[in-house]
């Protein structure tokens, strides 16, 4: 089966994480929007540049700018797919709708993936991207509550959202991840 999924969930739930093993595992194409826009940062395209003080901020880029990633990316794509860190707020969860209706490429599930703020931090600092500092991960657990979480009732008033247990290790997230796919 050709999955078209949604990894929803606060900064550091592991959301990158797991997409990159679903995404292998099933032969789905993986678009992460913040991998995309920090492959933008690197190359110091005129996006990029945009982009990096707001990353480096813990905030959003603009939607416009992540819309136009992503309908380049699957307005091209035959076959399944899944979406890591987007959408992020409501504005962009409607012009995903859109876009998909438009593509015919209907969403199967978003699978939310969630965990209490300390074990979030503490996996962020242990990472220490640009953005992972305790003061900007703070910031980045509050865009998440305020723009992001309101897409969990979205998605769950369409029965499309299935949560999955994101504590323990890797491979055991992994498994939820993969009974989740199997839920009706
Ligand atoms: P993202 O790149 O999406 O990053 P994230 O939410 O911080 O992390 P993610 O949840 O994927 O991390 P993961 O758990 O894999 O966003 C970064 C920034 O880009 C945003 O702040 C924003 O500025 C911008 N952006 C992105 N998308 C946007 C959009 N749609 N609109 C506007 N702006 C957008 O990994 C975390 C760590 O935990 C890793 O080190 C990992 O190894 C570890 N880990 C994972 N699973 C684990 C486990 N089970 N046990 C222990 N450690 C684990």
């Amino acid at each position: 089966m050709s999955f078209r999924l949604l990894f929803l969930g606060p900064p550091g739930a592991g959301k990158g994480t797991q997409a990159q093993l679903l995404a292998s595992n099933h032969q789905l194409l993986h678009l992460s929007t913040g991998d995309l826009l920090r492959a933008e940062v690197k190359a110091a395209s005129p996006l990029g540049l945009e982009a990096e003080a707001v990353m480096n901020r813990g905030e959003l880029v603009s939607d416009a700018l992540v819309l136009a990633i992503v309908r380049s990316r699957l307005s091209n794509h035959e076959g399944g797919w899944l979406l890591d860190g987007f959408p992020r707020n409501l504005p962009q969860a409607e012009a995903l709708d859109q876009l998909l209706t438009e593509l015919n490429q209907p969403l199967h599930k978003v699978l939310l993936m969630e965990l209490n703020d300390d074990e979030l931090v503490e996996r962020l600092l242990a990472r220490g991207r640009a953005d992972d500092n305790e003061t900007v991960i703070r910031h980045r657990l509050q865009v998440y509550r305020e723009q992001t979480a309101p897409l969990i009732d979205y998605y769950q008033a369409r029965g499309q959202l299935h949560a999955v247990p994101s504590t323990g290790s890797i491979e055991t997230v992994g498994r939820a991840v993969e009974e989740a796919l199997k839920a009706a």
